[in-house]
């Protein structure tokens, strides 16, 4: 009974938590950080959910309505009927008009979050079995990001999600994401954003978003890739631009490419 209470609740209250993260018991999308996932979620409320729930309850009160009103005791004499041209018609037309209505605003929303538009900064994200490798091609920054393991979670930090190297962004600037993988298919994918490209070897794939909140965002590789596909999560902080900056002067000592590459040469040639 109690569990039944608490799916209620959750249904009712998931819409409103913050929720930049999944969260429990919850139904419909996590909180949109950017303009793209707010126009996928009003696509989804305002458009999609009502013809969901009207063809759904049509069809139910059509098949309650033939249950009773032609049923053998109330109907012994059943119509041998076979076509009916105005109803072929109208069930032919109807549901093409409906996913004419459905298809003009989805185009639109997919062909505006396909233009990239002029990028503030560019990052780049490599699909590893089974972690993300990041790059800021532009500031000479390259680092890996593990999944923290259970038992070194701190507080505040979301089970199977949090990892030791977030992908540090500044707010409202459009972040171009450069996506690829190492060695088979993963992807990027960040719902809070609207965002979700495959990883693929050998190819480089785009997507961009522009975060309007300061704060963390959580996704989650999402093409089966292996046996630890489940454990690759991605984080995305989202800071103020001072911040950003402060983060930049010390990523770049600390996870200079450069450097890194001049080491290895230094101890080859030992
Ligand atoms: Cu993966």
């Amino acid at each position: 009974m109690k569990k039944i209470f608490y799916i209620f609740l959750g249904i009712f209250t998931s819409q409103n938590a913050f929720a930049n993260q999944p969260v429990d018991w919850q139904l419909g999308f996590q909180k949109a950080a950017s303009e793209s996932m707010r126009e996928i979620v009003a696509f989804h409320d305002k458009l999609l959910l009502p013809i969901i729930i009207a063809i759904s309850v049509f069809v139910l009160f059509l098949m309650l309505y033939a249950c009773v009103r032609f049923r053998a005791s109330a109907n012994p004499n059943p119509s041998k009927r076979t076509h009916n041209v105005t109803v072929e018609v109208l069930w032919t037309l109807i549901p093409c008009l409906i996913l004419i209505v459905m298809a003009v605003p989805s185009f639109k929303i997919l062909y505006k979050q396909d233009t990239i538009p002029k990028a503030d900064l560019t990052i780049k994200a490599i699909g590893y079995q089974w972690y993300w490798g990041y790059e800021y091609p532009d500031e000479n920054i390259i680092f890996d990001s593990y999944m923290i393991e259970e038992k070194d979670l701190k507080a505040n930090q979301p089970r199977l999600l949090a990892v030791d190297n977030e992908v540090v962004v500044p707010v409202d600037k459009v972040v171009k994401v450069l996506i690829t993988a190492n060695d088979v298919l993963h992807a990027w994918a960040l719902p809070s954003f609207g965002v979700k490209r495959d990883a693929v070897p050998g190819r480089i794939n785009e997507t961009w978003f522009k975060a309007e909140k300061v704060g963390t965002y959580y996704g989650q590789c999402s093409e089966l890739c292996g046996i630890k596909h489940a454990f690759m999560p991605i984080t995305v902080r989202v800071v103020s631009d001072e911040e950003y900056e402060e983060w930049l002067s010390e990523a770049k000592v600390k996870f200079a490419k450069e450097e890194i590459e001049n080491d290895k040469l230094k101890l080859a040639s030992k």
